[in-house]
């Protein structure tokens, strides 16, 4: 095999952001850009002899040419050989349990997650360590580093490999083996649920729809709800996978998901709808005519864990990232078990994991996972639904609204204000900054402040610290509201506002959030003058 070393410079853009790098493709298209910041992940760990790296995507335009680039250049870096999806596709979930799976020194995962996906539109990489979970700060930051010295990569002149076909074959003692991207993440999930008892619940008269979004869960879904389930073929919506996402926005919400919510509110017949992004990492859980919350989710979820053959001993403990909700701690307490409070991004959970402390997490932002892999899982979460519906035997909104009558109602919602320009969004949070000393025991309507200030966490496994995570406004009665820019945009900026107000007695009050908080999102916009500063009226996405 014969090695080129490639003469190169350095880009100074290829920062990782909350999930990996995320770029318009056009971006990526740029000659040497993909190399470098792959050369920087490769110098970024040790590469021992006879290693492997899994390798997948999320089947968006770009993916199948840059895993060409990418087994080159593992070729050309030392590794022995790359396990590869069938055709370059893995979902994210899927690809952290390869990496565990087959014990690789991790995995490279090309996604741009919920992001549309095209020639115009984005592309994303991220390396995730050996554990399967998305590479920890220090990691990061050591690409990054790398990224912006970089004057070299390395990369194998051989032709591009035939990905479309399971198999192994051998480039002069290095391997690639092509394997199915669905079957080891299905025998998983078989092995952690009570398949019986949803596929029981499947061929009653329980209603499922589940849409794919055009992106990567297509297949995933195809392969449990119908193979293995037997739900009928008409339970899947848009599981074809197409390079473009059908020129959709995969984010699971009430907003993109449209399709499906129209499914789930113009009729009684559908029982239980669930929505995945573009890498199959995130869900969206709706019964009918009901919304559940993704921080809901997480506490029911951790509330009736038991049900659910693969943590019927129990859990070791929950975490959640700061902005989610408090749901899951009220139900951590009655458990009486630890409840981590984390900042926005599923790498923050690898350690927790790690040393046994939590088995299950989740995000506000429409990821719940578990142990079993280590990053956010879309179909685990809904099967976690399924089996608990097949157990309880109550519907999604009887199983919520008793949740709220046992632990009180963490009423939430977060606002998203999107392509913002990225001064504007920069000075409003400088503006709530400058009143940290001022805000606590100001009076806004019936709500005092309590504390306001930037979060920060101490990993509590490694002991290292990450500031500047989030602005909280800290309310006495337990109200919360919480300002953070996105680091998962790609196109200025995307504040988000997350409202949550805490309500002991549910019986007394109204159930749709946004009129529940009417009161905490004016006292945002009084706090923040986000609306006043961007000249923007509602926000772009409320869920
Ligand atoms: C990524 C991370 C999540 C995180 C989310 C936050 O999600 O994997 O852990 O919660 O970003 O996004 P933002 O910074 O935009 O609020 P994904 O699904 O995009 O990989």
């Amino acid at each position: 095999m014969t090695i080129q070393t490639i003469r190169t410079q350095p880009f100074l853009d290829q920062k990782p952001g909350t999930s990996g790098l995320r770029k318009k493709v056009t971006v990526f298209q740029q000659p040497h850009y993909l190399e470098n910041f792959v050369q920087s992940i490769f110098d970024s760990i040790e590469i021992t002899p006879n290693t492997a790296l899994t390798l997948g995507g999320d089947g968006r335009y770009y993916n199948s040419t840059a895993i060409q680039t990418i087994i080159k250049m593992a070729a050309a870096n030392g590794f022995a050989k790359v396990i590869v999806g069938q055709s370059g596709v893995l979902s994210t979930p899927a690809a952290s349990h390869i990496i565990r799976q087959y014990n690789t020194l991790g995995g490279i995962i090309l996604s741009a997650s919920h992001n549309p996906a095209g020639p115009t539109e984005d592309f994303g990489i991220k390396y995730n360590t050996p554990n399967g979970g998305p590479a920890p700060e220090k990691i990061t930051e050591a690409i990054f580093a790398k990224s912006k010295v970089i004057s070299t990569y390395k990369i194998a002149d051989f032709s591009d490999v035939n990905i479309d076909i399971i198999g192994e074959m051998q480039l002069d003692g290095f391997a690639v083996q092509v394997i199915d991207p669905v079957t080891d993440y299905a025998d998983l999930m078989a092995s952690m649920f009570d398949f019986s008892a949803i596929k029981l619940l499947l061929q009653s008269d329980f209603k499922l729809k589940f849409d794919g979004m055009h992106a990567v869960t297509g297949p995933y879904a195809k392969e449990l709800f119908v193979n293995r389930l037997g739900a009928p073929q008409n339970c899947l919506m848009n599981c074809e996978v197409s390079e473009t996402f059908g020129g959709g926005h995969p984010d699971p919400n009430l907003t993109y998901a449209h399709e499906l919510v129209a499914a789930l509110y113009s009729t009684k017949d559908v029982d239980f709808g669930a929505a995945s992004d573009g890498d199959g990492d995130r869900n969206m859980i709706l019964g009918n005519r009901f919304f559940v919350t993704p921080s809901d989710s997480l506490a029911v979820i951790a509330a009736n864990a038991t049900l659910i053959p693969a943590y019927k001993q129990g859990l070791s403990g929950v975490a959640r990232s700061m902005p989610t909700s408090g749901a899951v701690d009220r139900v951590a307490i009655k458990l009486n078990i630890p409840c981590y409070e984390t900042p926005t991004g599923w790498k923050f959970f690898g350690n927790l994991m790690d040393a046994g402390k939590v088995t299950l997490c989740g995000e506000e932002s429409f990821g719940t996972g578990s142990n079993h892999v280590r990053e956010k899982d879309g179909l685990w979460a809904v099967l976690c639904w399924l089996n608990i519906i097949a157990a309880k035997k109550q519907s999604v909104e009887d199983i919520v609204k008793s949740h709220w009558l046992e632990y009180g109602r963490n009423v939430y919602s977060r606002h998203d204000y999107e392509a913002v320009p990225s001064d504007i969004a920069n000075s409003v949070m400088t503006h709530i900054k400058s009143q940290f000393t001022s805000l606590p025991n100001q009076k806004f309507g019936k709500y005092y402040v309590k504390t306001a200030d930037d979060f920060s966490y101490t990993d509590p496994i490694d002991g290292s610290i990450s500031t500047g995570q989030g602005v909280r406004i800290l309310f006495t009665d337990g109200s919360r509201i919480v300002f953070r820019l996105s680091g998962t945009g790609t196109e200025g900026a995307t504040v988000r506002i997350y409202l949550e107000a805490f309500e002991p007695n549910v019986a007394n009050h109204h159930c749709d959030a946004q009129v529940a908080l009417a009161e905490m999102i004016e006292i945002a916009e009084e706090i923040s003058q986000l609306k006043q500063r961007s000249a923007r009226g509602l926000p772009t996405v409320i869920t």
